[in-house]
C-alpha cells in the first residue's frame, strides 16, 4: 500500500497580518496530534531559494528589479522550494505549513504589480507544475491595526515592504478577489484579536482536513 500524501497549508496576507505567528501555532497544534510537520516560508525554504530571497528583498544596485524580473525570481525560488522541499515532504506523508506561496505572487506581482494573473499562473505551471496548497489561510485585518503591529515590532522595511500604501492596498484587494473566486481553497480569516482566538478560527477552517488525521494515521 502506498504511503498517504501529506497536506499542504499556506498562510497568506499583507505584512503584519500574523502569518508567521499563526503558522507557528498551527505547527504546534499539528505536532500535538502526532503529525509530522515541515514548516517553511517563501521566498525561501531551501538554500537556493533563500539566496534568491536575499536578491529580492535587497536588490543589488539602485535600479531595482523590473516587475518581470521580480516575478521570475519569485517563480525560480518557488521552483527550487517545491522540487527540493515541499513535494518530497508531501510524498513522505508529512504536513507542510508554508508562510506565503504562489498567491503572494498573484497578489503582489500579478495584482499590485500589474503583470496580471495569467502571467503568474504560467510561470507557476512551468516552474512548479502548478502545485496548489490543500488550503490557503488568508489573514485579513484593518490596515491601521496591522501597521501598528509593525511599528511596535520596530521592523526594518525591505524592498517590497517599503512600497507605498497604495501598493499594499492593491495587494489586499487582489488577495480578497482571489478568495472570493475560490472560497473553499482560500479561506478568509479575521486576523484581529488575540493570537489564540485567531488560531481557533484557523483550526475551524481546517476541520475537514484534520478529520481523522493524527493519533496513529
Ligand atoms: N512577496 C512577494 O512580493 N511575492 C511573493 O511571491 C512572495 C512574497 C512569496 C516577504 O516578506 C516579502 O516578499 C513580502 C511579500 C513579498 N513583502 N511585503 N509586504 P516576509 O515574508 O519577510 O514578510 P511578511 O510576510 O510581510 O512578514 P511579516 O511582516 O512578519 O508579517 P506576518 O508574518 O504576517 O506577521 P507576524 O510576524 O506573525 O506578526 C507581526 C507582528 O505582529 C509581530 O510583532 C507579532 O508578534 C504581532 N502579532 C501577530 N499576531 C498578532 C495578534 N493577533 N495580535 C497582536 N499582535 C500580533
Amino acid at each position: 500500500m502506498s504511503a498517504p500524501e501529506g497536506r499542504f497549508i499556506a498562510f497568506e496576507g499583507g505584512e503584519g497580518a500574523g502569518k508567521s505567528t499563526q503558522a507557528r501555532l498551527l505547527v504546534e497544534a499539528l505536532q500535538a496530534r502526532g503529525l509530522a510537520v515541515v514548516t517553511t516560508r517563501e521566498p525561501g525554504g531551501t538554500l537556493g531559494a533563500e539566496a534568491i530571497r536575499r536578491l529580492l528583498l535587497d536588490p543589488p544596485g539602485d535600479a531595482g528589479w523590473t516587475a518581470e524580473a521580480e516575478a521570475l525570481l519569485f517563480a525560480a525560488a518557488r521552483a527550487d522550494h517545491v522540487a527540493h522541499l515541499i513535494r518530497p515532504a508531501l510524498a513522505r506523508g508529512e504536513w507542510v505549513v508554508c508562510d506565503r506561496f504562489v498567491d503572494s505572487s498573484r497578489a503582489y506581482q500579478g495584482g499590485a504589480g500589474g503583470l496580471g494573473d495569467d502571467a503568474i499562473l504560467s510561470l507557476h505551471a512551468f516552474g512548479s507544475g502548478g502545485l496548489r496548497p490543500d488550503r490557503v489561510i488568508l489573514l485579513e485585518g484593518d490596515e491601521t491595526v496591522l501597521a501598528g503591529r509593525l511599528t511596535a515590532r520596530g521592523a526594518i522595511s525591505d524592498a517590497i515592504e517599503g512600497r507605498p500604501a497604495t501598493y499594499h492596498r492593491a495587494v489586499a484587494e487582489a488577495f480578497r478577489a482571489l478568495a472570493v473566486a475560490d472560497p473553499v481553497g482560500i479561506v478568509r480569516i479575521d486576523g484581529i484579536g488575540a493570537p489564540d482566538n485567531v488560531h481557533a478560527r484557523i483550526m475551524d477552517a481546517l476541520a475537514d482536513l484534520l478529520d481523522g488525521e493524527g493519533e496513529g494515521r
